[in-house]
């Protein structure tokens, strides 16, 4: 017989600690409570792993960045775990669930059982062997989502201080990876099937700013191929990146970020994606906002089904690069109208959609101006003069 819990958190990363600080809110008696996590450390931030931990100077470590330092809340060290009476059972794979019976069993054959499971096991990299690609496992190639991850890639660029790297993949991981190579001394080229970087949000023009910021430090765009093979030395290291239209990258280095999956496979059925009731549709969200509030919020479910509300989520996304910063809140569907000037490093960009403002983005903006862009994202007013909306720039949020 293995242990038991009232409550068990599958998963230890962003949720699993947010919803661990709800339940200690919520009073959770000692020895209720365990979080089960296949990774060797106490939850923590997962962004600050592509900003502080890339740092070339002053680069950020656990403990620093365990959650929920990320909302200015406690840092939940293992020290915290212990206080609470919360068990973290870390290093351990879940590899089966047994629902009927409450039973978790992991890779190493131990049961743990549960009356309440939070399923917390958020996603994994898509990887390149995934698609055919062979020599993928070579040393000096880079891959971001866990600690380990964070900390080979800055083992890999202490190694190639002036060197080359090849960044495959042009959203969230290739633009920040980008930056912090760039920071760090590494030259960059850049490869992506799209037009654009961040093609999931950006717009054309939206795009062209921060491409053009990447390339005055020296970044390359290769845009509308993908890779097709590496070319490795007799060390097994990569040396060159062959591209699908013929052309070679030499590379002292690759950091790949082409996406994710998200970790579903121990259950029947998608457990990701939920309804966004603004937008009478259901999504999966990658970041780590609805990450945080979504966790809390199934814990008050849990623990105070009589007053939680339905869970009314506005999407929000965010990024850090260089020394710019920007935001967006809502929906980025419908005609897409800019505002500012991106030549002082100040502007943005609203959505309309069905005569409604539904989505606001913003670079550069101040502590009032983003809660302006997040209320009018909220409220979704009617908007029937485009031009005009354009020209009153960032003075239309604050019109709320
Ligand atoms: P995760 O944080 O991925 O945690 C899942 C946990 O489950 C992990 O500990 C994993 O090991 C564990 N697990 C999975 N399967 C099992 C199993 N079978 N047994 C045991 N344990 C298991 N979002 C933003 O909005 N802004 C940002 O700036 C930002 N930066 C990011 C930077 C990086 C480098 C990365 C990788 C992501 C970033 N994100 C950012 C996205 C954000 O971090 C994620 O959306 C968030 O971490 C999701 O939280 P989660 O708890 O659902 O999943
Ligand atoms: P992404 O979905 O943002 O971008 C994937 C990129 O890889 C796209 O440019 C895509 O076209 C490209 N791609 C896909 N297949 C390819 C292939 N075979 N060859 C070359 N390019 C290919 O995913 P990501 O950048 O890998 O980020 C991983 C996750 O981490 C996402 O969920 C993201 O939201 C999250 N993240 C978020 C932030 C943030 O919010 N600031 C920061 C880092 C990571
Ligand atoms: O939300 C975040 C974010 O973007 C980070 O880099 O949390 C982390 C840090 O603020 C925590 O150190």
């Amino acid at each position: 017989m293995g242990r038991a819990f009232k409550i068990v958190i599958l998963g230890g990363g962003v949720a699993a600690g947010y919803a661990t600080l709800e339940f200690v809110k919520h009073g959770i008696p000692h020895g209720d409570l365990c979080i089960i996590s296949e990774e060797a450390v106490a939850p923590y931030e997962r962004p600050a792993l592509s900003k502080g931990c890339l740092l070339p100077e002053g680069a950020a470590a656990l403990p620093s960045f365990h959650t929920c330092v990320g909302v200015g809340a406690e840092r939940q060290t293992p020290k915290w775990y212990k206080d609470h009476g919360m068990e973290l059972v870390l290093s351990t794979r879940i590899k089966s669930v047994d629902v009927k019976k409450r039973t978790l069993l992991s890779a190493a054959g131990e049961t743990i059982t549960y009356k309440t499971l939070i399923i917390a096991t958020g996603a994994r990299v898509l990887r390149l062997e995934e698609f055919g690609v062979t020599g993928a496992d070579a040393d000096n190639i880079c891959y971001l989502r866990d600690l380990e991850d964070a900390n080979k890639l800055v083992q890999v660029m202490a190694s190639c201080k002036g060197g080359m790297a090849v960044v495959i993949g042009g959203g969230y991981i290739g633009m920040e990876c980008a930056a912090a190579l760039v920071s760090n001394n590494i030259k960059v080229t850049m490869v992506f099937p799209e037009h654009h970087c961040m093609a999931r949000l950006f717009t054309s023009e939206i795009a062209a700013f921060y491409e053009g910021y990447y390339r005055k430090r020296g970044v390359t765009f290769i845009k509308g191929t993908v890779m097709a093979a590496f070319e490795s030395n007799e060390e097994k290291k990569v040396t060159a990146v062959v591209l699908k239209d013929g052309r070679h990258v030499e590379a002292d280095m690759v950091v790949v970020g082409i996406g994710i999956r998200p970790n579903i496979g121990l259950f029947e059925g998608d457990v990701v994606t939920f309804p966004l009731k603004s937008y009478r549709d259901t999504r999966r969200l990658e970041h780590v906002d609805h990450a945080r509030k979504s966790a809390a919020h199934a814990v008050q479910a849990i623990m105070s089904p009589e007053k939680v509300h339905e869970y009314d989520y506005l999407p929000f996304f965010y990024s850090r690069v260089f020394t710019l910063s920007w935001q967006f809140y809502g929906d980025n569907v419908g005609d897409c109208i800019m505002f500012g000037e991106p030549n002082d490093k100040k502007f943005g960009a609203f959505w309309v959609e069905k005569g409604h403002l539904v989505g606001a983005f913003l670079e550069g903006g101040n502590k009032e101006e983003y809660s302006a862009l997040e209320k009018v994202a909220r409220l979704k007013p009617c908007v029937l003069d485009l031009e005009l909306l354009g020209r009153q720039g960032l003075a239309f949020p604050f019109t709320f």
